[in-house]
């Protein structure tokens, strides 16, 4: 897989990014506001570093397993024990635990690490076989499902999973939120230090109001133990996203079964399962997307975002719903192919702001996921637009966490790793 001559700026400068934040054995997010490793952004980093070292590729995705916890979760942030520990809050002490490799949180997010260890599988299959990548892998991955099956699925949720934490839905500060948090009480103000402020405008990042409630509800579940009492713990949401990746990181997972020679019948009927559960439980099909659920009332909660259109990654998904969610998206809600990245969030909607994180601008990973469920649905036209529009806002945004979804202006921190990894994969698939 090689790059188009015109494109090797980009796919050099995309290149120095990824190397600039690489630690020696895994890539931090940022240098400044993320310091450590994170779960799902070493998922989308593996899938970049792939074109450029795929021996790294697979030990970004070994080492983040590297800290999975013994019941199977995979910690949404590996501290790395080199770093300050207050050079991001809530650090190590706020979490209190260990694994034997590294201090961790006790939350997880969005799991698309099958997903990309297939692909980085892919990239250099007689590499991977040699380092016995797969064998290592593939045990830690089925852990890593089974724990969210076993510890995280409602009695009420209809067999799908839940997040406990808006972190864990990777859209920290989504409007989807804002009525389940608004039931909890935030920490006293003193007691939150904004770090995250120190990088990134204020206007740019939560407000301190919800931030005194992220970490409440992360000490709650500390206190618990991390213990997955699903009766107990305020925010228990179905997320589509979560879902939907989970489906299809399912049937990441038969492909790495039947590559080893093991049974990928068990994944293929998990990844039917989980999107019959989704289809039934969270897509509304008058509205045209899907919509999270909140445990706790039992009801939808009407929020359009760029969630709600994930139902595209579902292999099984039937015709019908495929050409209604492409028809939302394409719509004024999202304008798919047609802005500078597809908005998180409903751009007609109430609670629309283009410039603060999660709450409407456009982010690259969700971008991708979108593109990658176009190709895969066999949608390459508009594929092929969203991906000439991805590539455009990379080369002018200088690989900045997020953009306003229209005007493609940067905002968040720059130099920032999955929009470098992102667009180094763009550079070397063709639609
Ligand atoms: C953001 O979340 C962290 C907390 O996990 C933060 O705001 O401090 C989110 O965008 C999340 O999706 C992402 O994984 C993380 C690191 O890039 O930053």
């Amino acid at each position: 897989m090689t790059t188009a001559e015109g494109d090797a700026p980009l796919a050099h400068a995309a290149a120095r990014v990824l190397f600039a934040n690489w630690t020696g054995g895994y890539t931090v997010p940022s240098r400044s506001l993320y310091p450590h490793q994170w779960s799902w952004d070493s998922a989308f980093i593996a899938i970049g570093l792939r074109h450029l070292s795929p021996r790294r590729a697979q030990r970004e995705l070994e080492s983040l397993f590297g800290a999975q916890w013994a019941d199977g979760r995979v910690p949404h942030i590996v501290f790395d024990p080199a770093t300050p520990s207050d050079a991001y809050f809530p650090g190590p002490e706020f979490w209190r635990h260990s694994t034997a490799a590294a201090a961790t949180t006790g939350l997880v997010q969005p799991p698309v690490h099958a997903i990309a260890a297939w692909e980085t599988y892919r990239a250099a299959p007689d590499e991977a076989r040699r380092r016995g990548f797969l064998p290592r892998m593939y045990p830690r991955l089925v852990a890593w499902h089974a724990y969210l099956t076993r510890c995280r699925t409602p009695s009420t949720g209809g067999g799908l999973v839940a997040i406990v934490h808006p972190w864990e839905s990777g859209m920290d500060n989504s409007p989807s939120w804002d009525a389940p948090l608004a039931r909890v009480e935030p920490v006293p103000a003193g007691t939150v230090q904004r770090r995250d402020l120190q990088h990134a405008p204020a206007a740019d990042r939560p407000t301190d109001t919800d931030y005194g409630r992220y970490v409440r509800l992360a000490a709650d579940y500390r206190d618990l133990g991390y213990v997955d009492k699903l009766d107990a713990l305020d925010f228990v949401i179905l997320d589509p996203m979560t879902n939907a990746l989970l489906a299809a990181a399912e049937g990441a997972l038969a492909e790495i079964a039947a590559e080893m020679g093991a049974d990928p019948a068990p994944h293929r009927a998990r990844s039917a399962e989980i999107t019959d559960a989704l289809l039934t439980g969270l897509y509304d099909a008058d509205e045209g997307l899907a919509f999270p659920r909140d445990v706790r009332t039992g009801e939808p909660i009407h929020h359009r975002t760029v969630a709600g259109l994930m139902p595209l990654l579902l292999p099984g998904i039937p015709d019908a719903v495929l050409q209604t969610v492409l028809q939302t998206g394409l719509g004024a809600s999202f304008e798919l192919g047609r802005t500078a990245l597809v908005p998180s969030y409903d751009l007609t909607g109430p609670a629309f702001e283009p410039g603060r994180y999660w709450r409407g601008p456009g982010w690259f990973n969700t971008s991708w996921l979108l593109w990658r469920g176009l190709v895969d649905r066999g949608q390459t036209g508009v594929a092929a637009r969203l991906r000439e529009r991805m590539l455009d806002t990379a080369r002018r945004c200088g690989f900045r966490e997020y953009v306003h979804p229209i005007t493609g202006e940067g905002h968040g921190v720059g130099d920032f790793s999955w929009t470098a990894a992102l667009t180094l994969d763009l550079l070397h698939r063709r639609t």
